[in-house]
């Protein structure tokens, strides 16, 4: 049976890491389109599968997992052996283990301001609740200070975890690329070296498949 991904309709936020993970592992799945605007995401059927009431969640032959990250490396390990590797081998243990410190970099230091932003310039307008501009100007400050630090990784190193593109980038994508429609260039602006790795992250094929932003229904790669 195809893969199940449930997730928002246009493959956006967490959901588009996991779909975007699929595609550059090569693996056939079909989005399960979860309306968060109609509360589809609470229902009794839907927190059977995720009690925390959140996309996404896949279903590989009644194996569910949620929890984007988890989810993420779960098929990086499972199909290692095909599509893009996206994780080092469990015996390279110097690498896993930097791989492991760039993807806890991206939960310390680039999500909760990258979600603020997301969530103060688009999140609450579509909950018909006010945006706080000081709020919104505060997390973008610092997100700024934090890809300092970003600007000069990448001016040592093509990615994220090292010279090769891994889920630690594909993390990023989530609310990345959600920051300039909420209003933030700084992805594009901040310096070249994030320019450089943001433009390469953003236009892999296994994205553009993907048709960004617009309904997959289902995806058959
Ligand atoms: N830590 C979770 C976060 C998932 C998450 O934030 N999902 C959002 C969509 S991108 C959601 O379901 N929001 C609705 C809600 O929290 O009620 C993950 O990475 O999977």
């Amino acid at each position: 049976m195809v893969l199940k991904l449930y997730g928002t309709p246009e493959a956006v936020g967490t959901t588009l890491a996991v779909a975007m993970t699929l595609a550059e592992k090569q693996i056939p799945f079909k989005l399960v389109p979860v309306d968060l605007q109609v509360d589809a995401h609470k229902t009794p059927e839907f927190l059977a599968l995720q009690p925390w009431g959140q996309v996404p969640v896949i279903d590989e032959d009644g194996f569910i997992l949620f929890e984007s990250r988890a989810i993420c490396r779960y098929l990086a390990q499972k199909y290692e052996s095909q599509g893009t590797p996206l994780m080092p081998a469990v015996d390279d243990v110097e690498g896993r283990a930097l791989f492991e410190q760039a993807a806890a970099v991206e939960i310390s230091h680039f999500h909760l301001h990258a979600w603020t932003i997301y969530f103060e310039g688009m999140g609450k307008a579509r909950k018909g609740l006010e945006k706080d501009q000081a709020v919104w100007e505060r997390a973008v400050e610092e997100l700024s200070r934090k890809l300092d630090v970003y600007e000069e990784i990448l001016g040592k190193q093509k990615y994220l975890a090292g010279d090769e593109f891994s889920l630690v980038d594909i993390f990023h994508i989530s609310f990345g690329a959600l920051l300039r429609p909420a209003g933030c260039d700084l992805m594009k602006t901040k310096g070249p070296n994030i320019a450089r790795w943001w433009k390469d992250i953003t236009s892999r094929p296994s994205l553009k498949n993907l048709r960004l932003g617009r309904p997959i229904i289902s995806t058959a790669l």
